[in-house]
């Protein structure tokens, strides 16, 4: 019985002990507390942890891509007439687009789309798709109107720097100065 009883007090003063220890211990500070990361990011041991493609204390600065992908190329707008004629003496125009960057060509479509209705959108997927490795440079888009016996028409064309500090990488870039031709590129993103 007595075995018991200190038994017993042993154990309350066990217990009293990791209570007293546990109410005077003090929660280590947060360090995540009051951090925030941007952009996907996460707080871990109060740094944030980016996602590709951002860096900076929070997460808050885009990392320049070192290539731009393109795999598929949409042409949302090309003009009727060639200036009042048409393109071809009894049909449409066969529309096909040219990256070019300064005078070097770096995709010139394989194929072109037949006798195009300019109330339609016209796909191209780029099969391989491309790489613009300088990304922050100027390129050029064309549109030709391709032609058996002469030389293919010009149609229009853009200047684009295919690279924006600030847009968050869309998966699609509208190529549009509001003039005669219009593009929607289909993008990915390398580091
Ligand atoms: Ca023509
Ligand atoms: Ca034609």
């Amino acid at each position: 019985m007595k075995k018991n009883y200190l038994m017993l007090i042993s154990i309350v003063a066990i217990l009293t002990t990791i209570l007293m220890f546990n109410s005077c211990k003090k929660e280590a500070p947060n360090p995540c507390e009051g951090v925030t990361c941007y952009n996907g990011g996460f707080c871990i041991n109060g740094s944030c942890s980016c996602p590709q493609g951002y860096s900076g204390p929070a997460c808050e600065t885009q990392v320049t891509p070192t290539k731009i992908r393109i795999s598929k190329i949409e042409i949302t707008r090309f003009p009727a007439t060639d200036g009042g004629a048409g393109w071809d003496l009894t049909s449409g125009p066969d529309i096909y687009p040219i990256i070019t960057k300064g005078t070097t060509v770096i995709w010139d479509s394989p194929n072109y789309a037949e006798n195009a209705d300019p109330s339609y959108n016209y796909e191209f997927t780029l099969s391989p798709s491309i790489d613009l490795t300088s990304p922050t440079d100027q390129y050029t888009i064309s549109l030709y109107d391709y032609d058996d016996i002469d030389d293919d028409d010009w149609m229009g064309g853009i200047y684009f720097t295919p690279y924006s500090s600030t847009n968050g990488f869309p998966s699609t870039m509208t190529i549009d100065a509001g003039g005669e031709v219009a593009f929607i590129f289909h993008v990915t993103y390398e580091w």
